[in-house]
This record gives C-alpha cells, sequence and structure tokens, in this order.
C-alpha cells in the first residue's frame, strides 16, 4: 500500500501513546492534551471539507497566536489543502496584495479585522471569511463545533503543496514560495535527528507562528518528538526567563536573547535543565554568542535557512561532530547539498566569498504564479541561488558574510528597501529616497531612510515616517529618516547605498 505522504499523518504518528498527556500548556495557564489537537484539528478539518473547495485552494490566514491558531494550520494540511500565513502587521494594502495574489477559498481573520479583510477577501472572489480570536473565539471555531471529532487524513504526495509562504522581492512584489509535505516533512525529520530531539523534551515556543522559524523548524520539532510546549503568545522575555526550568529546548531570533540576557534572571540555575538553544532567521553577533556562554554555560547553536529552503545549515549539536562556532552557521545539513559561486558562475574553493546555491529535498517548489521569477532564481542544474553571500573553510563550517539581495533584517523579520522606497517615492513632495539598514543593539538592524525633496516642497521627516505608519506593517517603519539634499551617487549614476550605510553606522550604538 502507498504511504500518506501528508505531514501531518507523519506528525500524528508521533503523538505519544498517552493522548491525555499535555501536548501544550500556555502562557495563560490553560492545557491541551495531544487529543485536543486532534480532535480539534478533525473539526476543523472536516469544516474545510464541508466548503467543497477545490483540489490545492489556499487557507489563507491573519490571526493573532493561539494554539487555535495552530490547530487551523494542522487541520489545513490534514484536509490537504494549502496553508498561507501572513504576519498580524501587515496592512489593508499589504493583505489586498497576497489575497489578490493568493487566491485564497478561504481567508480567516481577527475579529478586530474583519470588516476591511472581508471586503478584500471578496472583492478577490474568496467565498469563505472566518474570524478566529485569541480568546477560543470566532466564527471559524462556532462552524468547527458542529462538525464531527473523526477524520481521515487527506492522502497528499510529497510533491503536493502544504504551505505558502510571501517572502518580499527585492524587486516588484512579494512572491509565494510553495512549499510540499516533502519539503517540510524531509527538513523536519533531519532537524529531528541533528539536534537530538528525545523523549522527555520539552520546547519553550514564543516565536510567532506566520513564519518558517516558528511555524516550522520549532513547531514541527516538537510535534515530530511528542514533545509539550510551553506557549507563549507573545515573547516575554522575564516569563520566558522564568519558564526555562521547565524546558530542554528553546528557540529564537537574536533579539530574543538580547533580551533575555538583559533579565538579572537568567543565570546557570535557570537553564539547569535546558539542553538546546536554537539561533537563526537573522546573524547572531558574537558578543550575543560569548554573553549567552558566560551567563548560561550554555552554547547557542546557530543555523541559517529561508523560507524557500527552509533549513540548510546548523551548528554542530553533538560535540564529537565539532565545537559549535560562534559567527558561523555551521554545517550543511544532510541531503543538502550547498555550493558558493562568483558571478560567473565558477565554483569556488574553502574560505573564499561568493554567492550561496542550495538544492535537496527541503528546496521549495517554486514561487506563486511567478514561473519567470523561478527561473532565475535556479541554475540550470536546479540549484537555488539564496541571494546570500557567504564562504565555506576548510573544515565545512559555513558563515553568512553578506546579501547580494538588498534586504534588512530586524529583529527577525525581513524589510525590503525597494518596497519602502516606493512608498516614499510616491509622497508628494519626494524626488527620490534610499533605505539603509544600521546596526541596533536590541533589532540587530534596523532600516533608515534618506529623502531628497523637490524643489519648494515642505515636507519634514516626522510627516514622511507618520505617512508610512498609515500604509505599512509597523517593522517595516523606518526607526529614522533625515530629508538631504542629495543622495551620493557613483560616476554610473547609482545611489551608493555603502556609503550611506557606513554614515549611518554609530546612528543607535552611542
Ligand atoms: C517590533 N518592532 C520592530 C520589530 N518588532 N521593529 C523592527 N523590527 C522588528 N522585528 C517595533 C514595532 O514596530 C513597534 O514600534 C515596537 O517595536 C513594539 O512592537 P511589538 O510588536 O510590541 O514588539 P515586540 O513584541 O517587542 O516584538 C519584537 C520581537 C518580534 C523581536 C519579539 O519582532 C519578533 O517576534 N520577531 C521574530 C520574527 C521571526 O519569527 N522571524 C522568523 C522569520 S523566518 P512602534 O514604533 O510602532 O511602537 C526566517 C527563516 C529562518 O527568517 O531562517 O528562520
Ligand atoms: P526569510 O526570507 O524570512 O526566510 O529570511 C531568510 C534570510 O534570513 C536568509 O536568506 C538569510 O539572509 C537570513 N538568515 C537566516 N538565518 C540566518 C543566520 N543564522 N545568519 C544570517 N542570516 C540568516
Amino acid at each position: 500500500m502507498k504511504t500518506n505522504a501528508n505531514l501531518y499523518a507523519a506528525l500524528r504518528a508521533a503523538f505519544p501513546a498517552d493522548l491525555d498527556a499535555v501536548a501544550v500548556e500556555t502562557d495563560n495557564g490553560l492545557h491541551y492534551s495531544w487529543r485536543d489537537l486532534e480532535r480539534a484539528s478533525a473539526m476543523i478539518a472536516n469544516l474545510l471539507d464541508s466548503l467543497k473547495l477545490e483540489p490545492g485552494a489556499r487557507v489563507a490566514v491573519q490571526v493573532e497566536k493561539s494554539v487555535e491558531a495552530m490547530m487551523l494550520y494542522l487541520a489545513t494540511l490534514r484536509a490537504g489543502y494549502v496553508f498561507l500565513p501572513l504576519n498580524t502587521a501587515y496592512q489593508s494594502a499589504e493583505i489586498d496584495y497576497f489575497i489578490g495574489n493568493a487566491e485564497p477559498a478561504v481567508v480567516v481573520c481577527s475579529s478586530h479585522n474583519e470588516p476591511w479583510v472581508r471586503k478584500i477577501a471578496q472583492a478577490a472572489g474568496t467565498r469563505h471569511v472566518f474570524t478566529l480570536d485569541d480568546n477560543r473565539s470566532g466564527s471559524l471555531l462556532e462552524a468547527a463545533a458542529r462538525c464531527s471529532d473523526r477524520h481521515a487524513v487527506a492522502s497528499r504526495g510529497a510533491d503536493d503543496l502544504a504551505a505558502i509562504l510571501y517572502t518580499s522581492g527585492t524587486t516588484g512584489r512579494s512572491k509565494g514560495a510553495m512549499l510540499t509535505h516533502g519539503n517540510l516533512l524531509s527538513n523536519a525529520r533531519v532537524l529531528k535527528d541533528c539536534w537530538g530531539w528525545r523523549k522527555g523534551d520539552v520546547l519553550i515556543h514564543a516565536l510567532p507562528i506566520f513564519h518558517v522559524h516558528g511555524l516550522f523548524v520549532a513547531m514541527h520539532g516538537a510535534l515530530l518528538n511528542g514533545s509539550k510546549m510551553i506557549w507563549f503568545s507573545r515573547f516575554d522575555p522575564k516569563k520566558t526567563v522564568a519558564r526555562l526550568p521547565d524546558a530542554t529546548v528553546f528557540m529564537g531570533v537574536p533579539t530574543l536573547y538580547v533580551r533575555m540576557l538583559a533579565e538579572p534572571a537568567l543565570n546557570k540555575s535557570a537553564v539547569r535543565n535546558m539542553r538546546l538553544f536554537v539561533s537563526g532567521s537573522a546573524p547572531l553577533l558574537i558578543e550575543t554568542f560569548n554573553e549567552w556562554r558566560e551567563r548560561t554555560g550554555h552554547t547557542i547553536l546557530e543555523r541559517y535557512g529561508m523560507s524557500e529552503t527552509v533549513m540548510l545549515t546548523s551548528n554542530p549539536y553533538d560535540p564529537a561532530q565539532g565545537e559549535r562556532r560562534g559567527g558561523t552557521v555551521g554545517f550543511v545539513l544532510p541531503g543538502v547539498q550547498l555550493r558558493v559561486r562568483d558571478d560567473e558562475g565558477r565554483d569556488l574553493g574553502a574560505g573564499e566569498i561568493g554567492g550561496i546555491q542550495v538544492k535537496g529535498p527541503n528546496v521549495f517548489a517554486g514561487y506563486w504564479r511567478m514561473p519567470e521569477k523561478t527561473n532565475e532564481e535556479f541554475t540550470a542544474d536546479g540549484f537555488f541561488k539564496t541571494g546570500d553571500v557567504g564562504k565555506v573553510d576548510a573544515r565545512g563550517y559555513i558563515s553568512i558574510v553578506g546579501r547580494s539581495k538588498d534586504l534588512i533584517i530586524s529583529g527577525g523579520y525581513n524589510v525590503y528597501p525597494a518596497e519602502i522606497e516606493g512608498y516614499i517615492n510616491e509622497l508628494p513632495g519626494v524626488a527620490e529616497s534610499a533605505l539603509v539598514g544600521a546596526p541596533h543593539p536590541d533589532f540587530g538592524e534596523v532600516g533608515v531612510a534618506l529623502v531628497t525633496l523637490k524643489a519648494g516642497a515642505r515636507l519634514d521627516a516626522d510627516a514622511i515616517l507618520a505617512e508610512l505608519k498609515s500604509k505599512l506593517a509597523n517593522f517595516k517603519i523606518p526607526k529614522r529618516c533625515f530629508v538631504l539634499e542629495e543622495l551620493p551617487r557613483n560616476t554610473m549614476g547609482k545611489v551608493q547605498k555603502a556609503l550611506l550605510r557606513d554614515q549611518y553606522k554609530n546612528l543607535f550604538l552611542n
């Protein structure tokens, strides 16, 4: 008999025998058992089935983090549809684009946003709009409550789509990275093995569940190991440190580590039961890596990945395989091929810096409805061009030293300068603009906007930022804006962003 490659089937098979054991404990004192996950995901899956959606239908979800939101994800997998998570910070123009582009059959939003989300969804032809709030209410749960709690997992192949994750484009609009059941499951299995997931592990889940790190790396890790999660609806350093003694595994972006280090209660006793701290999504500063080791006795394991590929590399878990080296993202994961090439497509040797290209069962199926873009990002022999610039040393440790894509990573969220500049340039009175990244003690890096005005225009920096705030997700708003007489240009007439980056590099450090 052909085995079902549906990711949910594999996650379900890993649930512990005792379905009444606690699967998730929330920060407001609720306990969910494995049976709760199984039953609630069945009910929501039955609701989706009752809507008679087309095969491959997208379920777009912009809701606050909650265990019910996780159940909706599991239900979407289980019913065989395609999950499309959206950052809760996105505002109407952003949501309008995603819904227009993805044409989801179902949209789930918070009741607070329903009036405007419903309008956008209906205009895009979405037939079903439900609400889901973070207090276990909303029309989705009301409708699911009328459905059976038994559901046969839909049969899916490894190449069938499981999720679409939008990742902003360096030019033009966001692209939807299409991830298959096979991409997600193969990567989750490799990480389970590499990071030594074992019986008795407890994960502190403190990341949002609309990006790769929280939705896949952390959540699949715990589920595929049948491990309990201590669930924070939002990250709070004090509360997280207070729960460390009850946990064994923690995953975070570097900002989470920086904020926990500011907590006096973070000490060796607090981490006495921990076995693994993982960092990723943005570069971990060596200072943070060292300070963490001094304070806790634990060496953070840094890994590297992206929406299009899930995880690609990891520092070793087992000391027998090597030390965890700060400033590197470790070794390529089993099953993944990684090479460094120069602009002419020549393979580079140990220590030489070039573009990172990857291939493997984890690499996505392409960008949603963008075959040309997809083609551009793959080499003729099927390697995906990550847009990250790095090197591999003689022992196989990989370091990311830069990016060929113009991208700012702020607190683990990606901000694409081209998008923000587009919005600034549309403002009346603006001649042109440049957004550059500046080092920041909390977010790692933040955007600084440099703007020039048309002759006679009377616009100041505060007005520009206020305009942006009304249109864009809050994390994309530049932390500072300066109106300049002109932007520096090279002989080709191109704005010299490197010069601007250098000029503003100490803005937040002193
Ligand atoms: C919040 N703010 C940010 C920000 N987050 N500014 C810049 N960058 C960020 N990341 C700003 C808000 O705009 C707001 O400003 C103020 O901070 C308070 O907002 P908040 O929502 O209360 O912030 P907080 O809860 O403190 O959030 C900070 C954070 C969050 C670090 C906890 O950003 C976060 O959860 N980051 C993790 C992102 C993540 O999961 N990335 C994984 C991507 S997957 P104002 O002015 O409006 O008050 C990926 C692949 C891989 O990259 O390899 O994993
Ligand atoms: P996203 O598109 O949100 O998935 O972001 C992926 C990008 O995050 C990668 O292409 C890298 O540029 C960056 N990234 C992820 N992990 C790391 C890391 N450990 N160190 C440096 N950059 C990272």
